[in-house]
């Protein structure tokens, strides 16, 4: 299948902080991801480098505003490709043959009525090149989104005949469930068209750093109001206005954004598509913002960090999987340098560097690194397991479709975490012990399996880890060749696996200097929280489904509980959650319940906190208790029920 995905094409009023990385890097593994299914799919990015903003920005560094876009949008290529970005083409609105197709589509939309001439009064925020209407203004004059103080202008203008779409807009909404991800972001663009549709400014007379209009109009002072030249970008990329010979990728498209530029997208660019009569976009995918200690990344701030910096201190691969893995997408995040080495250490080097090493030494030492099982003999052994392996990697497209990656990533862990938790219960060196070679080579067998598929599945995401990792189960070749085994739900019978040197250090003190950034980078300790609330808003804060559906909570059963020795009131409790093996919870209720009466009582148990230590004692849930003038009282289901029930 043919498909186009691209990443905002970014302002060159600035260099690059992890925010734009962060974009660039879900647009690069969602490419990555469909590029290994097969797809032939063209990667769009790029730099935006008209407007006022940039013109202003050029002026205050005494440049020309050409000298000024050819020096940052080579930084930000240099990034891109210092990250391994694997785009087909960085655009940049000042390519010729960009300009050419920008304005062969202002003349087909002219010539077609939509565009018309008149007069703009309004005003217009610079930092974020927009007309800001006076419903969205109120009694204000700063700008609703950026804060900033916005400009009253009054200047002729061509204008867009943007509110005669509206109906087809809200149809198109209606009708396509997922073109806008997540879900739950369409609601405040269908409240907008519904509510704030007017006619759009295209044109501006007051600056000359944009693209000329075409000669046919004979209006020299005009230039193009820089979104519309921007948005094109996806089109004239495609050759769309010049010899249109990429242009069958328009039939399935991803658009990567930020949540700032969703309105843009959303709005402005599908009733451009329209009016061309071009097909509109499959999917609109947007992402929230990184913040560092709640405020929105920006360099006016002086709150950003430099891609850069990370990738140099921790690897680029390892940064990307922090930045994908930690925040939901859709989310924001708070960035720290704490909570990438803790990522680092508990998924990278204790999940699947130890799993990596675990399975090949004891392939080495059991069997001088050559193993081999049957496929039968190994469903016959372990069928519970190769089955749940199964269901993750059949669930992962879905979540790769809908820009799902931090639980892509999630479910693609839970194999990871399940093959090395086969090994501390199967125990490989105390099965050969009792003779059962067989066994263990079948229990080597299907962990090498489930590293294969899981590498694999990592490849977009991690590419050269993965083939690193993969080169050392025993296979170094491209991983698209493993896709059709994984779909056909086939198991290898055979590796050779290689000894392996740790791919992941764990990381001990922090690698960057605090001075990267002008905030201390280890603060806050708990991170990538939603944006700081306080307790009265966070009261009346309302949150969607999907958040909610995070939060895993089972019904367990306490099957033991004992008070933990100088501890008034904790208790430690083994709680069954439906797991293999029962979950050891440390609960602070030991000052209402005595541990005894404890046996056989079914609770609440939220299942995926991070697990903690507490007086020494690992505590991997939280049992659910409420609290008033009485005392605390667990929360239980009225009738008994199975435990490992999902709650919600
Ligand atoms: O808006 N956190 O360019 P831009 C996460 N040229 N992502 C962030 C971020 C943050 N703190 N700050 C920026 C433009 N981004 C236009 C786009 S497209 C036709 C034209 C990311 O340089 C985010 O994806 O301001 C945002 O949408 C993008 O950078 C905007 O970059």
């Amino acid at each position: 299948m043919k498909r186009i995905i691209t990443s905002p094409i970014y302002y060159v009023n600035d260099r690059p902080h992890i925010g734009h990385a962060y974009t660039t890097m879900i647009t690069d593994s969602l490419v990555r991801y469909f590029r290994l299914i097969g797809d032939d799919v063209f990667f769009l990015t790029g730099t935006d480098e008209h407007g006022q903003k940039i013109e202003r920005s050029a002026q205050a560094k005494n440049k020309t505003s050409k000298e000024y876009a050819d020096e940052v949008s080579a930084y930000f290529k240099n990034l891109w490709d210092y990250f391994q970005i694997s785009y087909n083409r960085f655009i940049r609105t000042t390519d010729d043959d960009h300009k050419r197709g920008v304005q062969h589509a202002f003349l087909k939309m002219y010539r077609k009525g939509d565009i018309y001439k008149g007069e703009y009064e309004g005003n217009y925020c610079v930092s974020c090149e927009t007309f800001v209407t006076s419903f969205a203004l109120g009694d204000d004059t700063h700008c609703p989104e950026c804060g900033r103080d916005t400009t009253l202008i009054k200047e002729e203008s061509y204008f867009f005949a943007l509110s005669k779409y509206a109906p087809r807009l809200l149809e198109w909404y209606a009708n396509n469930p997922d073109c806008i991800l997540p879900r739950t972001k369409k609601n405040e663009v269908i409240h907008f068209v519904q509510n704030d549709l007017q006619d759009l400014s295209i044109t501006r007379t007051s600056f000359s750093w944009g693209i000329p209009l075409p000669s046919e109009l004979g209006e020299p002072k005009h230039v193009m109001y820089v979104w519309l030249d921007a948005l094109l970008n996806y089109i004239t990329a495609l050759g769309y206005g010049n010899d249109s010979s990429k242009m069958d990728y328009w039939q399935h498209q991803y658009h990567i954004i930020g949540k700032d530029i969703l309105r843009f997208h959303a709005v402005y660019w599908p009733a451009f598509l329209m009016s061309l009569e071009l097909p509109l976009p499959s999917h609109i995918a947007v992402h929230g913002w990184w913040t560092r200690n709640g405020v929105k990344m920006s360099k006016s701030i002086g709150n950003v960090i430099d891609p850069k910096v990370v990738g140099d201190a921790y690897g680029t691969e390892t940064f990307r999987y922090f930045m994908l893995r930690e925040v939901p997408f859709g989310q924001d995040g708070d960035f720290s340098q704490r909570a990438l080495m803790d990522r680092i250490n508990s998924d990278l080097s204790n999940t699947l560097g130890n799993l990596l090493s675990r399975t090949t030494s004891m392939a080495q030492k059991f069997f001088g690194g050559s193993i081999r099982a049957e496929s039968a003999q190994i469903r016959t052994l372990f069928a519970t397991e190769m089955d749940e392996i199964e269901s993750i990697l059949a669930s992962l497209p879905e979540l790769a479709q809908q820009v799902a990656l931090h639980r892509y990533l999630e479910e693609l862990w839970r194999i990871f975490m399940l093959s090395n938790a086969m090994i501390t219960q199967y125990e490989p060196w105390k099965m050969l012990k009792e003779g059962k070679d067989e066994q263990v080579q079948a229990l080597l067998v299907l962990i090498a399996n489930a590293l294969l598929k899981g590498l694999v599945m990592l490849y977009p995401v991690m590419p050269q880890s993965a083939q690193k990792a993969l080169a050392i189960v025993g296979f170094e070749c491209s991983p698209t060749l493993f896709l059709r085994m994984i779909e056909r739900k086939e198991w290898l019978e055979s590796f050779t696996l290689k000894v392996c040197e740790p791919l992941f250090l764990r990381i001990t003190e922090a690698l960057m200097p605090e001075s990267s950034s002008s905030a201390a980078l280890l603060e806050p300790k708990h991170t990538t929280k939603p944006i700081a609330q306080n307790k009265e808003q966070q009261k009346h804060q309302q949150i969607d489904v999907e958040t909610f559906a995070q939060s895993q909570i089972r019904v367990g059963t306490i099957q033991h509980a004992e008070k933990i020795e100088k501890s008034e009131k904790l208790l430690r409790l083994l709680v069954d959650v439906g797991e293999e093996k029962p979950r050891q919870i440390v609960a602070g209720i030991g000052k209402s319940y005595v541990a005894e009466s404890l046996l056989g009582q079914q609770v609440c148990v939220l299942c995926n906190l991070k697990p903690t230590k507490l007086m020494g004692v690992m505590s991997e849930g939280m049992i659910l208790a409420a609290k008033d003038s009485h005392g605390l009282k667990l929360i239980a289901p009225v009738a008994h029920i199975t435990a490992g029930s999902t709650i919600g």
